[in-house]
């Protein structure tokens, strides 16, 4: 056995120490049978009830170690609202999985086609937020600590609608509900710049969502959701100013090569996420107060679902910890210098780094599968549930 060199092991002992400080939720959703506007193909194996998301969820932290709570979309898991906790309750202590972010769901009932909080009905926008104060306390039931937030309320067509009265309605709204808020309680107040509103979108950017967050409340903050930019976009420099404002409340981590394509961390570009980790290391650094909650939001219209929930797990926790490898004394060094290349080559060099066989070994240390994709794989656990659930996962319905 190859004893490991001091500068090895002083490595091992970093990357132990990172990984044991990353924890990222899964989102029910990802484990349902989901599409696009064109159709969806229904996998046997796909949750279809509470019961099975929690069982999915308690399979994908057994294999990974690192997903302890589940985002909860507020119909679609908890459908008579306040009186499913009991449920979801008995179902944490089942699968010893834990309710995590609570998303209201303010986009699918007919009544909100010119919107829901913006709505320029008074009537609607009282229902719309009668329904963000029952998640509240759907929260505060749950004991789980943030409401997720994001609207698709907008318009398609100029002239249509009054954008800055609709801004006063959201702002009194979001008031309203951080008022309600339990001491432990926040709001994360999720932006997309369209669709499925195609002229504007009431919540487009993160100066939007940082501005209705502040003046909200202090237990207010802003989701980053990585889908949800243009292209042209640099992610990781808005990722800075909410580090710098204290406005960065969590991510909602998926993949895109055009728009909003929820595809899996990591997939098409693993850089992006690797240079947003870096900012957060650097920030923590330099002493930021740092409290951001690590999310999944994707929707597994054609890889399995629960492969694809493992796969971007560990992705997530393998950029993760390439960014937590960066030499960042030196590479500050360098920026102070402008020494570009040299900086540039450590940077990436980080990110060319293999940091699977520490990974490897950071999970053997924990008794966790060295390889959680290969141990879900020789399991049988996914043949297992088409069995069980093929009848019912392939009658497709509602959207997740
Ligand atoms: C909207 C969004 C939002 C969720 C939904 C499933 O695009 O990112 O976070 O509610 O996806
Ligand atoms: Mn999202």
């Amino acid at each position: 056995m190859k004893t490991m060199s001091d500068s090895e092991a002083a490595v091992q002992d970093l990357a132990f120490k990172a990984l044991d400080g990353f924890q990222i939720e899964i989102p029910s959703w990802g484990f349902a049978n989901t599409g696009t506007r064109f159709g969806k193909f229904a996998q046997a194996a796909a949750a279809t009830t509470i019961e099975e998301k929690f069982a999915d969820a308690a399979e994908v932290n057994k294999l990974t170690g690192v997903t302890p709570t589940l985002a909860l979309h507020v119909l679609w898991d908890l459908p008579e609202g306040l009186k499913d906790v009991a449920q979801v309750r008995a179902l944490e202590r089942r699968f010893g999985i834990r309710a995590g972010s609570i998303n209201p769901n303010l986009f699918q009932d007919q009544e909100y086609k010119y919107g829901s909080l913006c709505n320029p009905s008074a009537e609607i926008r009282a229902h719309a937020l009668s329904h963000m104060l029952d998640s509240i306390e759907i929260g505060k039931a749950l004991g789980s600590r943030d409401v997720s937030l994001w609207m698709a309320d907008g318009s398609n067509y100029p002239g249509t609608q009054s954008m800055r009265k609709r801004i006063g309605w959201l702002e009194e709204a979001l008031r309203r509900s951080h008022d309600q808020l339990g001491p432990e309680q926040r709001i994360l107040v999720e932006y997309k710049p369209f669709e499925p509103a195609f002229y504007h979108t009431d919540i487009a950017d993160w100066g939007m969502s940082s501005h209705l967050a502040r003046q909200a409340g202090p237990q207010a903050r802003v989701l980053v959701d990585t889908g949800h930019h243009y292209n042209a976009q640099n992610i990781e420099q808005i990722v800075a100013w909410l580090l710098h404002t204290g406005m960065l409340g969590g991510f909602h981590f998926n993949d895109r090569r055009y728009a909003d394509d929820d595809l899996t961390l990591g997939s098409i570009d693993p850089y992006q996420i690797f240079r947003i980790f870096h900012e957060i290391q650097a920030a923590t650094d330099d002493g930021l107060e740092i409290d951001i909650a690590y999310m999944i939001d994707q929707s597994h219209n054609l890889k399995g679902k629960l492969e694809a929930m493992v796969q971007t797990v560990v992705t997530a926790q393998e950029l993760y910890l390439k960014a937590a490898l960066v030499d960042r004394k030196q590479l500050a060094k360098l920026q102070e210098a402008c020494d570009l290349v040299a900086a540039e080559e450590l940077f990436r060099g980080a990110f060319w780094r293999d940091v699977r066989p520490l990974t490897r070994a950071w999970r053997e240390a924990r008794g966790l599968p060295a390889d959680p994709l290969a141990a879900l794989r020789e399991s049988g656990y996914v043949e297992r549930a088409a069995k069980e659930r093929g009848s019912r996962s392939m009658a497709v319905s509602s959207y997740a």
